[in-house]
């Protein structure tokens, strides 16, 4: 179909756009999915408000107590569509060799050929919104744009929050045809529009298919989280860490926090952890070293690209939080609740009697009586939680209390250092400086993380999530891993350093041995000076590791048996690790970089 005939079918009321491109899109996902009506998204106020209030109507969302939570309505999810289905999360590369080990792979023209049977009228009866949508600040040099199309109400009013939506978008865009084609559909057509609808349609059948080389995404059957918010972990991390190898640049799934020291020199650090481990928390914490600033830039994903200057410059492609809620509270981040206070969907929490939002550990005391995310009477003790363990909380980023000025600076924030974590009882010191990017790369290829209810020390339980990318790497991992090795011959000596941190390290009795949270601003001075090269570390097997007293403890209650041991690399436990290691590196067979097999061989080495 010519661009003008597209245009007639599908633009309606939205005549100024003249993207041949968009419109070709729209007009073919118009054509398949049968949907009773077509609405352009403008990213407007008005927009968002009657998003919700179509919600409300429908059954799929209540307003919360306004009193309680101005503007902000709570959304019950069907059971069976709770979270990511990884087992059902595909990459459909031509070369089956290019999605790896680690993915799920399908050939792109049978899975294109499945995917338009499912979406074969899959809109019946349903209006198809179409959101142009931008990761990362407006016309960035860092961000991209996606064009995306779905049947849930709960998609744009949830993009709205998460990304710049709607007209602004297709200004920056203007002519070009670079940017992600997205389509999703929950796939539950209703015979008329006004047939009786559930509160949360959705399918059985689930496909999130990802097709990179042609930048596409295709969703069914879920309306959930990142499986249908496409902009998030499908374009900001499985086609963005695509284009990040093919443009030279990294897309990866980090929090970017800035940290004032008390002269008011700043300094931009990225972070990358396994999914439940406090990315969030450290992204908004609260230092306790007196004279210390943390500011948030973003809490779950960054892009980063080589700045004028030569250094790596990250943006928060993002607009706001899709945070976990259970956990979340008042002492773990305080910034966190005070971001929700408005403006908020909730989703699959509880509802208290007041009307107001209730997780697991949001308050000291649960309250007497609430319902819960399965719509149940629900009181403390009955032998269940009251809200879904990956219910969430999506709040706007501006409403967080100590998000930086800067954070939607469209040419980003210089990175001076990245870390990696994961939850690890035993072995891993609190934190370690890499010897070199070399070297960085291999910690962050070897990064592993314990479920919290796993066995202090038992090893065979490790879950290696290489960056925190296992779940998002749109493309083989030891090209990933290759591609971390280009980008610091590239950026040689104004490379970020990289450091490898661990909160979670047990003692004898099982007990942490950090107190973590707001104490972890300890951690994070050690690594400012680092970068500064104001304090001294020491030289161990496993990288580089805090001098004696350069750590700052001041006012620190820490008994000094726990801090040796939390600060130190458990030598015995690592060598016994090292066959695991090249267990997991022999996975990604000829594609594993030889540089990071050497790297393992001289840990070996250095362990004697
Ligand atoms: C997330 C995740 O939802 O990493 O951010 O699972
Ligand atoms: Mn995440």
């Amino acid at each position: 179909m010519s661009a003008a005939s597209a245009a007639a079918m599908v633009q309606g009321s939205k005549s100024k756009i003249t993207n041949a491109a968009v419109l070709t899109f729209v007009e073919e996902a118009r054509a398949l999915f049968k949907p009773e009506d077509i609405h352009w998204c403008d990213g407007s106020k008005d927009e968002y408000q009657s998003l919700l209030k179509l919600m409300v109507d429908c059954g799929t969302a209540m307003w919360l107590n306004p009193e309680k939570r101005p503007n902000s309505i709570l959304v019950r999810s069907d059971p069976a569509d709770v979270a990511r289905v990884e087992d059902r999360t595909f990459i459909c590369s031509k070369s089956k060799d290019d999605a790896g080990p680690t993915n799920n792979w399908a050939e792109p023209a049978e899975m294109k050929a499945t995917m338009a049977k499912l979406f074969d009228g899959a809109m019946r009866g349903r209006t198809m919104y179409v959101i142009p949508y931008s990761m990362g600040p407006l016309g960035s040099p860092i961000a991209g744009i996606g064009v995306m199309v779905s049947d849930s109400p709960y998609v744009p009013a949830s993009m709205h929050i998460m990304t710049r939506v709607g007209d602004a978008v297709l200004d920056v865009l203007g002519d070009s045809e670079d940017f992600v084609r997205g389509m999703h559909s929950i796939g539950a057509p209703l015979p008329d529009p006004t047939s009786t609808d559930v509160p949360w349609p959705c399918n059985p059948e689930k496909y999130i298919a990802h097709f990179p080389e042609t930048r596409e995404i295709m969703s069914f059957g879920s309306g959930y989280g990142g499986n249908a918010l496409l902009g998030k972990k499908c374009h900001a991390l499985r086609i963005a860490s695509v284009q990040a190898r093919d443009e030279g640049w990294l897309a990866e799934h980090m929090l970017i926090l800035k940290l004032t020291n008390p002269e008011g020199k700043s300094k931009y650090f990225a972070a990358a952890f396994p999914s439940a481990c406090g990315k969030t928390n450290l992204a908004m914490l609260i230092p306790t070293i007196p004279g210390w600033k943390a500011e948030t830039i973003g809490d779950d994903i960054c892009w980063m690209k080589f700045g004028p200057d030569g250094r790596l410059y990250a943006i928060n492609p993002e607009t706001g939080f899709f945070g976990v809620a259970p956990g979340t509270s008042k002492s773990s981040n305080l910034n966190a609740m005070k971001s929700m206070e408005e403006n908020a969907i909730f989703t699959n929490v509880a509802l208290t009697d007041d009307g107001d939002i209730w997780w697991e550990e949001m308050t000291k005391n649960p309250p007497t009586h609430a319902i819960d995310w399965r719509r149940r009477s629900w009181k403390p003790g009955c032998g269940r939680t009251a809200a879904h363990p990956n219910a969430r909380f999506t709040a706007p980023a501006g409403q967080c209390p100590v998000i930086a000025p800067e954070w939607e600076d469209p040419k980003g924030v210089p990175i001076s250092a990245i870390i990696f974590g994961g939850r690890r009882s035993t072995v891993v010191p609190l934190v370690t400086q890499a010897m070199s990017w070399r070297h960085g790369t291999f910690l962050g290829s070897i990064m592993a993380s314990e479920k919290t209810a796993a066995a202090a020390g038992k090893i065979g339980e490790l879950r290696r999530d290489p960056m925190a990318m296992l779940p998002f790497c749109g493309y083989h991992m030891g090209d990933y891993f290759a591609h971390w090795l280009h980008m610091g011959e590239k950026g040689g000596d104004k490379m970020p350093e990289i450091f490898y941190v661990n909160w979670f390290r047990k003692g004898a009795k099982r007990k942490f041995l950090w107190p973590g949270y707001s104490e972890n601003s300890r951690v994070l001075k050690w690594i400012f000076e680092r970068c500064d090269g104001t304090v001294e570390a020491e030289e161990t097997p496993f990288g580089l590791q805090p001098a004696e007293g350069t750590l700052d403890l001041e006012g620190l209650d820490i008994d000094s048996s726990d801090l040796a041991e939390v600060l130190s690399v458990n030598l015995e436990f690592l060598k016994a690790e090292l066959p695991m290691i090249r267990q997991h590196f022999e996975t990604f067979g000829d594609k594993m970089p030889k540089e990071l097999v050497e790297e393992l061989d001289a840990l070996e080495k250095r362990l004697g």
